[in-house]
């Protein structure tokens, strides 16, 4: 287990770093992607036999997404999945990772299948087959059948057991066309913004549901990858994790606990368990309750043998001491810390390219890690369409420092296999609607029209070295 120590440990001079690679210098068998998430991008929220998510029911409450949106139509890539998927082979990617729909294809989320939602994610599949794309499947990205929240969501013990279904489901309709497989998108996300900080759908602020809803998710996470060994040959199966490097405002005690906190829910809570490490409770009474909701048995069950991780990084964590119940630990915003303008990205984050490099370091340490793919890493800025283009040097300038940190950390040793752009295009940001523009292609969300970014073009061009 690492500790705030290893966390805080030097990095090399960002100078140092290597600047002008190509595609060449990560090797022939690195592979290029982008990701997206079914939610985000599909619409068609009520088409053709789906049944409602939690987002769906979230975002049409009034007052809930920032810009008074939803996710009814988002890219309508339901109905343009061709064409986007024709966009994602012209920039010279090679694979294309999406998340199904779990109620796209159970309604209810267990029991009777939609035909037409399964067969949606065969032409998708099929396409991508076409174009000479891997198609990467995450099963989970935060979109629950409301059917199931309806009977207490990630909070019920049930889930277990509705989750295998839905995994078996899915594995059994694509298995024999998709060999990657994610379990789940940052479940740390999902069930610290949806339960913790009620920010997310479902939107509940209830500790003692988070604990419970953090374990069945770390059950999930291991019992549908045996799901998915069981049901599909040769699969390679791993499950994606968000990670920023965090630390303490300042070495004052109070600030080093509270960052040792928030470390172990943005970084440990859920790689731990699945490498057979348990949970990461030490100094943190609130985490240790979690051993309310485990069951005689369930230990054994939280590892999984893995083939890969995926690692999600965007910006880091400066934290301080906060006297928020349950927490004590709160970000202390770049904005509040001087970071300039110029260095945040239109979330807020700080551009912070060395942090990519020392998460890699940091999950590389662990014993038995599997190889890391970089499934999400990206950045939104205030785009414009100017004479039908888009200069968004600031993008383009963000994927070359944070492809140098993946690089050094691939020079000195680490097993790093790929690198997926968040995001194809831009996209439904959840609590904050469609401001955030994090897409190598700009759409306009009233006419459906898609532009090729410069950052796009820019990866075009440095991936056509074959
Ligand atoms: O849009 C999200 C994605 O769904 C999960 N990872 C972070 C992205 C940017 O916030």
């Amino acid at each position: 287990m690492l500790g705030l120590g290893a966390m805080l440990s030097p990095t090399l001079p960002f100078m140092m770093q290597q600047t002008n690679f190509t595609k060449k210098d990560f090797g022939p068998d690195f592979k290029w992607g982008t990701a997206t998430a079914a939610y985000q991008i599909e619409g068609a929220y009520k088409e053709d036999g789906k049944g409602l998510n939690i987002w769906d029911t979230y975002s049409n409450k009034k007052g809930k997404i920032k810009d008074g949106t939803n996710g009814n139509i988002a890219c309508n890539f339901y109905h343009s999945y061709k064409s986007d998927i024709a966009l994602l082979k012209s920039m010279n990617f090679d694979v294309f990772r999406f998340s199904t729909s779990w109620s796209r294809i159970l309604p209810n989320g267990i029991g009777s299948l939609n035909q037409k939602g399964i067969d949606f994610y065969h032409r998708v599949i099929d396409e991508c087959l076409e174009q000479n794309l891997e198609p990467w499947i995450t099963l989970y990205h935060w979109d629950l059948p409301q059917a199931l929240q309806d009977k207490g969501g990630w909070a019920n013990r049930e889930i277990v057991d509705w989750f295998n279904e839905y995994t078996e489901v899915v594995c059994k309709a694509y298995g024999d066309k998709v060999k990657h497989w994610m379990i789940l998108n940052e479940p740390a996300a999902s069930t610290t913004l949806g339960h913790l900080a009620g920010i997310h759908a479902p939107a509940k602020i209830a500790p003692r549901k988070f604990l419970a809803a953090v374990h069945h998710t770390t059950m999930c996470q291991a019992e549908a990858a045996r799901v998915v060994r069981a049901n599909v040959s040769n699969a390679t199966i791993g499950t994606t994790f968000s990670s920023s490097p965090v630390s303490p405002k300042n070495d004052k005690a109070r600030h080093v606990k509270a960052a040792h906190r928030m470390d172990i829910l943005l970084n440990r809570l859920f790689v731990e368990p699945a490498l057979g490490m348990g949970y990461p409770t030490e100094g943190w009474n609130f985490i240790s309750k979690i051993e309310r909701y485990i069951k005689q048995g369930d230990e054994q069950k939280l590892a999984f043998d893995f083939d890969f991780i995926g690692l999600q990084n965007y910006t880091r964590n400066i934290t301080k001491y906060s006297l928020i119940p349950f927490v004590w630990a709160f970000e202390v915003l770049p904005s509040k810390r001087g970071v300039p303008k110029e260095k945040t990205t239109d979330m807020g984050w700080e551009v912070y390219p060395e942090g990519i490099y020392e998460v890699l370091k940091r999950f590389s340490a662990y014993k038995n890690v599997p190889p890391i793919y970089v499934t999400e890493n990206g950045c939104a800025f205030p785009d414009k369409v100017e004479n039908g283009r888009v200069h968004d040097d600031r993008r383009v300038q963000f994927f070359k420092d944070y492809l140098a940190q993946v690089l050094r950390a691939k020079q000195e040793g680490m097993d790093i296999r790929g690198y997926y752009v968040w995001t194809l295009m831009d996209n439904f940001e959840w609590q904050e609607g469609y401001r955030p523009r994090f897409g190598l292609v700009h759409v306009n969300f009233e006419t459906q029209e898609r532009i090729v970014k410069d950052s796009g073009l820019w990866f075009r061009n440095f991936l056509d070295t074959d």
